[in-house]
């Protein structure tokens, strides 16, 4: 096995294994998208607000930053921070990026300084490349501070226009554009992109995913999911997160001939207004969202009959909530429990209701292998809850260049530690009932509880900090730090939430709610006891 720390690559026998079954074809995330843009060149792959993009406009708009982005100096192996909201640009960057062999790490719109600073260090970024004109944020101010704390980064490419500045290291995305250049310089057996870790340790992990890996679990999705040059798919969640990417999402759409609509407002008003507008037929939600859809469609006036599937993924949906999408939103539902690590569970169009609302679906490939075990590591009878444990076609062998915590996240066998609790059917349906990792799962945004905890002790009136989840009705999850404070010092809930906000931390990290102890309840190897802390505020 190779062991270098940036790509964990399958072993010899697996990789020909899958090579033989067709799974990984050896072309390029790229390969794909143009040749539906060979065979579809009229039709809309993009809207994006008045803006509609055919596959040829996409393709050639591909070509015209690669060769600006090469012109800048961007190489193959070289890594760059991409941190779009839900814009066509996104999309272009994102190939035009892939075509050189530079890879991207795709950052979440809701990141900030600390997230992103860290991204450009541990990638060793040479490119920010953001949405500078953003009516909801100014990531050219977060652009400017991180840039002054990064002297590795050699550009800021800014969508939109450029707010002034000294630092000559900012440009005009448009300004990059140049007579188009197609060649591609990427392998398919390599790193095509990070994707990032919801993440249980201190620091996030960044997720390489090669061409081939990716580009089957695309294939795979989109037979399950059945999209079609028919499919007109509604982008409501970050476009960079992996459930609207590829299960089957934007890269879906592509692979099939599709439309991608996207929106910057998930909210059911602004939603609504484009599935009318747009006829879109799919979407893909977050549990609270699903719920905030279906509490919202009997005020509408707008038609939402074009609407086929709704898939919900990212967190827990409740059985009763399940029930009851398909008659309030007038289509089927499909519950979708996947990992940016790879694994992806589906629930397929034809299962029996029963499945499709209380399972979490099983896996896109015939070769994921799925073992739930106990805490001795083995495996537990059919419908007896155990640790998720997966490997296959399109699962990571390893985080990059975190050798230590590879260690614990994979096993001997190269099996993944997903850290979820499941109980398989006999059918071999997943149904998620549980966590043993330390995360929040806040409505579907992940919080790695020990990288909160680190930001809270950097306090100086801070002597001991935990952050647990409590329950709550519309997100499933909430945040808590329970803090325990220096003799003598008192601390107000509203100056930590500031405190952890100056540090430059993504607002959906930061604590919910704020409770302070004596001292925080440990377990007999000295730990602190969360089950404890859990049953103590829930
Ligand atoms: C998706 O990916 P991530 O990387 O943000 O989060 C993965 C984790 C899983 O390990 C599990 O703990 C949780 O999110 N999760 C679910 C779930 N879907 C994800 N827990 C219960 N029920 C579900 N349906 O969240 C993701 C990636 C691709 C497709 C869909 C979701």
């Amino acid at each position: 096995m190779n062991h270098n720390t940036d790509l964990t690559v399958w072993p010899d026998a697996q990789a020909s294994q899958y090579r033989e079954l067709g799974y990984w074809q050896d072309r390029t995330l790229l390969d794909y998208f143009r040749q539906t843009a060979a065979q579809y060149p009229e039709q809309p792959a993009v809207i994006c607000q008045d803006r509609t993009f055919t596959y040829r406009d996409m393709d050639q708009h591909i070509g015209r930053l690669a060769a600006g982005f090469k012109a800048l100096g961007l190489m193959p192996g070289d890594n760059v921070v991409l941190q779009m909201t839900n814009v066509a640009e996104f999309y272009t960057c994102f190939f035009a990026l892939l075509q050189l062999g530079v890879r991207p790490v795709l950052a979440l719109p809701a990141h900030r300084q600390a997230e992103i600073t860290y991204f450009c260090d541990h990638a060793e970024a040479k490119a920010y490349l953001i949405d500078g004109a953003s009516a909801a944020f100014d990531y050219q101010a977060l652009a400017r501070d991180v840039a002054a704390n990064c002297p590795g980064l050699q550009h800021v490419i800014v969508r939109g226009e450029l707010a002034p500045t000294d630092d000559p290291r900012f440009i005009r995305l448009a300004d990059c554009e140049q007579v188009p250049d197609t060649a591609q310089n990427a392998n398919p057996s390599d790193i095509a992109f990070f994707q990032l870790s919801g993440g249980t340790t201190g620091t996030p992990k960044l997720i390489p995913r090669t061409h081939n890996d990716y580009a089957y679990s695309v294939t795979g999705s989109v037979d399950i999911c059945q999209f079609s040059p028919e499919t007109r798919y509604l982008c409501a969640l970050p476009v960079a997160h992996n459930f609207p990417l590829s299960s089957p999402g934007a890269l879906g759409v592509f692979w099939a001939g599709g439309c991608v609509v996207l929106t910057q407002n998930p909210a059911p008003q602004a939603a609504f207004e484009l599935i009318e507008k747009h006829r879109v037929t799919v979407s893909a939600l977050v549990p609270p969202l699903a719920l905030l859809w279906m509490d919202h469609v009997d005020n509408t006036r707008h038609d939402l009959s074009s609407l086929k599937l709704i898939q919900v993924g990212g967190a827990k949906f409740s059985e009763t909530a399940a029930k009851a999408l398909p008659g309030k939103l007038n289509c089927q539902l499909q519950q979708v429990f996947g990992m940016a690590e790879g694994l992806v569970n589906y629930t397929r169009l034809d299962d029996p209701i029963e499945v499709i609302t209380q399972t979490q679906g099983r896996p896109i490939s015939p070769h994921d292998q799925i073992r739930v075990v106990d805490d001795a590591g083995q495996d537990v009878a059919i419908g007896e809850e155990g640790f998720l444990l997966t490997q296959g076609p399109y699962t990571i062998r390893g985080y990059y260049r975190a050798p230590a915590h590879n260690e614990r996240s994979f096993n001997q066998d190269g099996f993944y530690r997903t850290g979820d609790i499941v109980k398989r059917t006999a059918e071999g349906n997943l149904i998620v009932t549980g966590r043993d990792k330390d995360q929040i799962n806040r409505g579907g945004e992940k919080i790695a509880a020990e990288e909160i905890e680190n930001q809270l002790l950097r306090h100086e009136g801070i002597h001991d900090a935990a952050l647990i989840a409590i329950p709550d009705e519309y997100l499933g999850e909430r945040s808590c730090a329970v803090i325990v404070t220096r003799p003598g010092i008192e601390l107000r809930p509203i100056a930590l939430k500031r405190f952890l906000r100056d540090l430059g931390i993504a607002d959906y990290k930061i604590p919910d709610k704020i409770a302070f102890s004596e001292a925080l309840p440990k377990t007999s190897v000295g730990k602190i006891d969360k089950k404890v802390l859990r049953a103590t505020y829930a």
